[in-house]
């Protein structure tokens, strides 16, 4: 079999997306309004702001502006992360940054399967946020046997799933037929089961030690918990929500609304109570609920440097000290909120300035034989042009408040703070990549780039290269 018979794993990725909606919209109704409203707030904002539509580039594809950009699970043992590892690589996702939840008192962490490179994500951006139970942190011996035995006796994979996964492994690749069973077989795994495997009472423990344990533990499979279209604009959103009865979470997650938004914003409709049936102990179906799927929306802007990202963390921090609980009083949150990014630069070459986030790079006017070699003077005479490279990842403090406003509120065991990315990686069966990597890259071969287009040669280009890497991050 040649590689040329073997189908881009972009379209694969495609192709999965497009299943999960599907199958998420048939088994969420409330999704799939969701995902309509999402539609016609995209579509206004692009007659509103005329300017907007130019604005979007290549990556925006205007067509599928409303596609799915991410979704989420919750995987219990290593064994199922492993697998899920190398499921995703069939797609060309894989394992980017680490995220620790226990400081957020939920025993779990996490990593997002994404695509690596801008071409990848302009071709298909979804992504799907993993997270792995710490079973280490539930206190109560005997249940967190029970639990390991629950997540020992089940497959979460279709033993179509495996084979397909190592034919991909043997061959590095799937011809269209294989793509297209793989699509099937990989769906399975995060169908939703509304039979569970244990009776109700075992179902309360585990809720009352954490409800994720009982999310995670009770069933068949990591079913899809939600997905996230992308909206351009979140605040009208989030308002259109409550005027729909749509239950939506309190408040929107991350930084405030700016001119240039910076990191992701991101809102949910609240996780739904669903009938499900507990097995009790002779076999017979007894009548429950469960709430776990829910629907999400984000909107995303520029990365961070560690130095801004410090930044960001900080000033979050600040708002959290003074507000403990938002739900009490939102609007008094927003203000803090404003009040407090006051301190994060608005302007892109304050940003910039400052080393705060990460940038493409653009010649806007040719010149030979070249201009001063001092990178900061083309960029301040606008020789240069700062395009900003899109966060593609995720925010630990913001999905905590995704986590908390749709579980059930109840009291449960505290978790302690105890972040552990070691663990996870070896569950996992790899590192994890690192997101400012990510972004480091993209902006140095920008710079590299860019210095050619101005007409620098290799020598000059590499001086100022030096010149400009000075790592600040
Ligand atoms: C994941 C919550 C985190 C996000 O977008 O930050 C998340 C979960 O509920 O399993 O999806
Ligand atoms: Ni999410």
């Amino acid at each position: 079999m040649s590689a040329s018979s073997f189908v881009p794993s972009s379209q694969i990725r495609a192709a999965f997306a497009r299943a999960m909606s599907d199958m998420y919209q048939h088994e969420v109704p409330q999704y799939g309004q969701l995902l309509q409203l999402v539609q016609q707030i995209n579509q206004q904002e692009l007659t509103d702001h005329p300017g907007l539509q130019q604005a979007l580039d290549a990556s925006d594809n205007l067509q599928r502006l409303s596609d799915e950009r991410h979704g989420a699970i919750r995987v219990g043992s290593a064994g199922e992360l492993a697998t899920l590892r190398r499921l995703f690589a069939v797609m060309g996702m894989y394992p980017v940054a680490y995220y620790d939840l226990s400081v957020a008192g939920i025993p779990v962490h996490s990593t997002a399967f994404r695509p690596l490179a801008l071409d990848e994500l302009n071709a298909n951006p979804f992504r799907i946020f993993t997270s792995l139970l710490r079973l280490d942190l539930i206190e109560d011996q005997g249940l967190r046997e029970q639990a390991q035995q629950l997540l020992e006796s089940r497959d979460i994979f279709t033993a179509g799933a495996r084979q397909l996964i190592d034919r991909f492994e043997q061959q590095q690749g799937l011809n269209s037929q294989q793509a297209e069973k793989f699509v099937r077989e990989a769906l399975e795994t995060f169908r939703w089961h509304q039979l569970a495997r244990v009776d109700n009472s075992h179902y309360q423990q585990f809720l009352q030690s954490h409800p994720l344990v009982a999310d995670i533990v009770c069933f068949r499979g990591p079913h899809i918990n939600h997905l996230t279209p992308r909206t351009l604009n979140i605040d009208r959103a989030q308002q259109q929500m409550d005027s729909m009865d749509m239950n939506p979470k309190a408040i929107i997650e991350g930084p405030p609304r700016r001119q240039y938004p910076i990191l992701l914003r991101q809102t949910s409709f609240k996780a739904l109570d669903e009938d499900i049936q507990f097995v009790d102990t002779d076999g017979q179906p007894q009548a429950g609920s469960h709430s776990a799927r829910f629907g999400e929306i984000e909107q995303r802007g520029m990365a961070l440097t560690p130095k801004g990202r410090g930044l960001y963390d900080e000033l979050l921090q600040q708002v959290h000290d003074k507000i403990p609980d938002p739900t009490a009083d939102v609007a008094e949150y927003y203000r803090q909120l404003q009040r407090s990014f006051t301190s994060f630069p608005d302007d892109l070459v304050e940003i910039w300035r400052q080393q705060l986030g990460y940038f493409r790079y653009q010649a806007t006017r040719y010149s030979s034989p070249p201009l001063a070699a001092d990178w900061n003077k083309l960029i301040e005479n606008g020789h240069v042009k700062l395009i900003p490279i899109t966060y593609e990842d995720f925010l630990p403090v913001s999905a905590a408040g995704i986590f908390r406003s749709n579980l059930k509120e109840q009291a449960s065991q505290q978790i302690a703070r105890s972040p552990n990315q070691a663990a996870f990686e070896q569950a996992l069966g790899s590192p994890v990549i690192s997101e400012f990597d990510f972004y480091a890259q993209i902006q140095t071969q920008s710079i590299q780039q860019c210095l050619q287009q101005l007409g620098f040669d290799q020598i000059a280009a590499k001086d100022l290269l030096q010149q400009i890497n000075q790592p600040p991050w």
